[in-house]
């Protein structure tokens, strides 16, 4: 076995676990990623090569390039990802779980001898900047280089993570291998107490980039609950108003509800004239801690954006469009003759003719068995790009104090029932909240799309330990806060009775972000109703909005039947965190309940 090595590496720990991953897998070569242009540029032509990747048009999109993911692994496969503690409890009634004796062994069958006639990249790197208190380091290794092109700009990664370690940092181990790409072989596996993830069997984003959902949500959530921080599936934005003011908010939303949108998101005509300025800091995880000014403070731990492609174009999010105009990589999207790509939903004319996502020849006109269109790009198609290219990208991302959070969102999309936005009357009721959070499922999960499922915190799928624990977690970290962030929910998919949305959603949503600072800011009064403060209608800016008096009355609705029926299906999910379910939330639920009974008045 040959390797490269620029910097020489020290850490006794790190060298043992990397040789003897490399005895497993038994690969022809180990590479460490050094963070160069160089060595990127090497293995971008290597990719080539082999068809791993397509160059695009250079002249119209430099340094971007294209891949496809195979036609079974384009999502994150939750049913095939686990939570591997010795006591199944530790991972709670809603994470797949496994010992780690036999999620070891199983995944160590599939992992055995897949490198062979591959190369084992090994790719040091930082969630968050380099040397602040808020981040961690981690080691993955994959014999990808589209996993390693897209850490690079996922992540800080390279020389400068390895000097960092020294002989003795400590790091999460992560290791991948595509090994066949089988889905009846894949396992993506998580061993909070051995800081360690293995994943193998799948080629998607969120299965293979372990520094995103596998490192910076399920093991830093365990790791979060030990040493007393959160880490939340949150966007972070910061909005300046003219005084030159920035309230910054993490917003939670499960995957494919627009957190990516409302994190860079564009001024509507209207509110443009009062001279608000939007701060991109994150489009999906935020790390958050209670620091000695007794305030919650955040960092984004990643440096690129894995956002969505159909739907986006100009007029529903201008800033990602101009942050994908280089070194972006584009997966699983409809490829075009003239080497640019194009999705459902994209600017400009539909392309006469392409290559689709599964590498078939596409026209606009092919039907599939049903007589429904043939897609040009997958509904979970992606693209990667660096925060940095964003014009709105926040000159605190790489501040290693993160940004003071004002407020805290939750939101989902939900049909009905959820109001447009409502206020938690405290923090233990905003804690209830979060917990409560139910959303359609859509595109960047396997499942039935549209089906409505419980997801608290938008953490269902990510949190690495027994939720109801996580839900004490909070609870607690509100004690140790002086000043609390205020803690809202928002719906942004509300319907009518004929499947249309209510909201225009988009840069309109900066309406109910405004009211949100204004509340924090004591500057509006509410009304009270049985699930939270609702705005005055008066207190919404509608100005250049042209919305029915009707519509915005429905939006703003609480219907007490419908959250009658709610509360029993809250109270069959406690249920399954038995004795875990914190007593604090229990109350509430019946405070609820109460609530929903007394006449209106
Ligand atoms: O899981 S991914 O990282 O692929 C995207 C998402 O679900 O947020
Ligand atoms: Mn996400």
């Amino acid at each position: 076995m040959k390797a490269n090595q620029t910097v020489k590496v020290n850490h006794k720990e790190l060298v043992k676990w990397v040789l003897d991953m490399a005895k497993m897998c038994n690969p022809d070569r180990i590479v460490w990623i050094d963070g160069s242009q160089k060595q990127k540029k090497e293995l971008e032509r290597e990719a080539f090569k082999t068809g791993e990747l397509i160059q695009l048009n250079q002249k119209l999109l430099p340094g971007c390039i294209y891949h496809r993911t195979a036609v079974n692994d384009v999502a994150r496969t939750e049913h095939l990802t686990f939570i591997c503690t010795p006591d199944k409890e530790e991972a709670g009634p809603t994470n797949n779980w496994m010992s780690p004796e036999e999620g070891y062994a199983r995944a160590g069958a599939i992992f055995k001898n897949s490198m062979i006639g591959r190369t084992m990249y090994v790719i040091p790197f930082s969630m968050g900047p380099i040397n602040s208190e808020f981040s961690k380091i981690g080691v993955e290794l994959t014999d990808s280089i589209y996993v390693v092109l897209n850490m690079l700009i996922m992540t800080r990664a390279g020389d400068k993570v390895l000097r960092f370690l020294g002989e003795k940092g400590q790091f999460t181990k992560c290791l991948h291998g595509k090994a066949e790409r089988d889905i009846n072989k894949r396992l993506i596996l998580h061993f909070p107490n051995d800081n360690t993830i293995w994943s193998v069997g799948s080629g998607y984003g969120g299965n293979v980039l372990l520094g995103k959902k596998c490192l910076s949500l399920r093991i830093a959530s365990f790791l979060g609950k030990h040493e007393g921080w959160l880490a939340e599936h949150m966007l972070i934005i910061g909005i300046e108003d003219k005084s030159g003011k920035t309230t910054y908010i993490a917003a939670a939303f499960p995957s494919a509800c627009g957190k990516t949108n409302l994190a860079m998101l564009i001024p509507p005509e209207g509110l443009k004239k009062k001279g608000y300025k939007v701060w991109t800091v994150g489009d999906d995880i935020a790390w958050m801690r209670v620091k000695q000014d007794g305030s919650l403070w955040a960092i984004n731990p990643e440096s690129g954006f894995f956002g969505v492609l159909p739907g986006t174009n100009t007029k529903t999010n201008a800033n990602a469009i101009a942050t994908m105009q280089r070194n972006t990589i584009y997966t699983n999207v409809l490829l075009k003759e003239d080497g640019t790509v194009w999705w459902e939903g994209a600017d400009g004319p539909v392309p006469e003719r392409g290559v689709d996502w599964t590498g078939k020849p596409w026209t606009p006109y092919l039907k599939d068995e049903n007589g429904a269109p043939v897609k040009g790009a997958n509904p979970n198609s992606r693209f990667t790009a660096p925060i940095k290219q964003c014009p709105t990208a926040s000159p605190l991302l790489d501040s290693p104090e993160g940004v003071p959070i004002s407020a805290l969102v939750f939101g989902g999309r939900r049909a009905r029932l959820a109001p447009l936005i409502y206020e938690s009357f405290n923090w233990q009721h905003g804690v209830f909240t979060g917990s409560i959070m139910a959303s359609e499922i859509t595109a960047a999960q396997y499942g039935a799309q549209g089906t409505v499922r419980r997801d608290p915190m938008a953490m269902i799928p990510f949190c690495g330990y027994n939720m109801g624990d996580y839900f004490a977690h909070w609870l607690k970290i509100g004690k140790e806060l002086k000043n609390k962030p205020g803690i809202f929910h928002v719906n942004w998919f509300r319907t009518d009775a004929d499947g249309r949305f209510l909201w225009p959603g988009f840069g309109d949503n900066l309406r109910v972000l405004e009211w949100i600072i204004k509340r924090c800011d004591g500057q509006v009064n509410a009304q009270k109703t049985p699930i939270g403060y609702v705005p005055l209608k008066e207190d919404i800016d509608l100005e250049g909005l042209e919305i029915d008096k009707k519509d915005m009355e429905e939006l703003l609705k609480v219907d007490k039947s419908e959250w009658k029926s709610e509360v029993e299906d809250i109270k069959n999910f406690y249920d399954k965190f038995g004795t875990r379910m914190p007593a604090e939330l229990l109350e509430e639920l019946d405070a609820l309940k109460k609530r929903l009974e007394q006449p209106d008045n």
